[in-house]
């Protein structure tokens, strides 16, 4: 009998395990993990894509643990995540950005052998204007000698302790990135079959790239090293363009794809900046280092950085590696 040409299918699952025996963390188990992430983000996909006709746009009037007004998404996008990954069985603990304090599903060491950190709705700000809006998440193991019921212990661990991150950006069509520390591969959500396929494997960040990405708005307040990289990007000898969506994983995805250089400096007023360690900074790190990219705070590594508190800020500069370099030359 004659069959028909199926076209060859890889989805983010089976490409992950496809890994088993090059990555240790590439097992089934793992892999119940990475599932849970994909079935929410699919589910916020969707609930995106009809949030005008589910009447689903718009502030709820409440404001959230970092002080900032909840969006409406906010509230279904952080419920969904803690619904798809509460039963996965092997979680110990969800951190949302959204959240006071973290989830505790279980305590035990060995049952609960992950901890899933999340920024739900990153650039929710943004929702009204019909803008790319993302997911960001870190995955890290419970440290075995720290105490089990030591919650604060498993949760503040270094960025490099990150098993995998990745994140989500709802786009023009949703994509995700991740890594589990052997590169970064990437795929599209094909809504008619419901699953993210790969689209390209070792995605590689260009080492340079002219386009810086900041809030100029703030330009007075940075410190004065940034003032002037930024009189320096425009001069006409480095001919540079600015992009900024105000969304970081927009932001973030454009400087993976094409290169350049996203920071958010501290100014005066807020001498840590405004993006979160745990839900933001650590997980883009890690995928632009396994990218050959680069991520500091201007004086550190940020994958270096000891995290004090979970909701913790820190300035970003984050990119391709000659851009950053760059920067931090202005900062010496
Ligand atoms: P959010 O996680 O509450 O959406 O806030 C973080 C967002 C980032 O996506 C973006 O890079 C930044 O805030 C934009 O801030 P600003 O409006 O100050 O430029
Ligand atoms: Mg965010």
């Amino acid at each position: 009998m004659k069959t028909t040409e199926m076209p060859f299918i890889k989805t983010v699952e089976r490409h992950f395990l496809e890994r088993k025996g090059h990555n240790p963390h590439a097992t089934t188990e793992f892999c119940w993990l990475l599932s849970g992430i994909t079935l929410a983000t699919k589910i916020i996909a969707s609930q995106i894509q009809r949030a005008g006709l589910l009447e689903i746009v718009g502030e709820t009037g409440q404001t959230n643990v970092q002080g900032e007004e909840v969006q409406k998404l906010d509230v279904i996008a952080n419920e969904t995540l803690v619904r798809c990954l509460g039963y996965r069985g092997n979680i110990g603990l969800l951190v949302s950005e959204e959240d006071e304090e973290p989830h505790v599903i279980q305590d035990a060491t060995e049952s609960g052998k992950y901890t899933v950190l999340f920024d739900p709705l990153d650039g929710s700000s943004n929702i009204n204007a019909n803008v790319n809006i993302g997911t960001i998440f870190s995955v890290l193991q419970r440290d075995p000698k720290v105490e089990d019921k030591n919650v604060m212990g498993h949760v503040l661990q270094p960025g490099y302790k990150q098993v995998a991150a990745g994140y989500v950006v709802y786009g023009s069509s949703t994509v995700l990135a991740y890594t589990a520390g052997y590169g970064v591969h990437m795929f599209t959500l094909d809504p008619s079959i419901g699953a993210f396929v790969l689209a390209q494997e070792n995605v590689k960040m260009p080492t340079s790239g002219k386009i810086y990405s900041v809030n100029e708005a703030n330009s007075r307040k940075f410190p004065v090293g940034v003032q002037k990289y930024l009189d320096w990007v425009k001069t006409d000898e480095a001919g540079y363009s600015s992009r900024y969506i105000g969304s970081l994983v927009a932001d973030f995805h454009r400087t993976l794809i094409r290169g350049g250089v996203f920071m958010y400096p501290p100014t005066k007023k807020a001498p840590n900046g405004k993006l979160r360690l745990l839900y933001e900074a650590n997980p883009l790190a890690f995928v632009a280092e396994q990218a050959g990219g680069v991520a500091s705070d201007g004086h550190q590594r940020i994958l270096d950085k000891q995290p004090q508190a979970m909701h913790e800020r820190t300035p970003l500069i984050i990119g391709s590696k000659n851009e950053v370099e760059k920067v931090l030359s202005f900062l010496k």
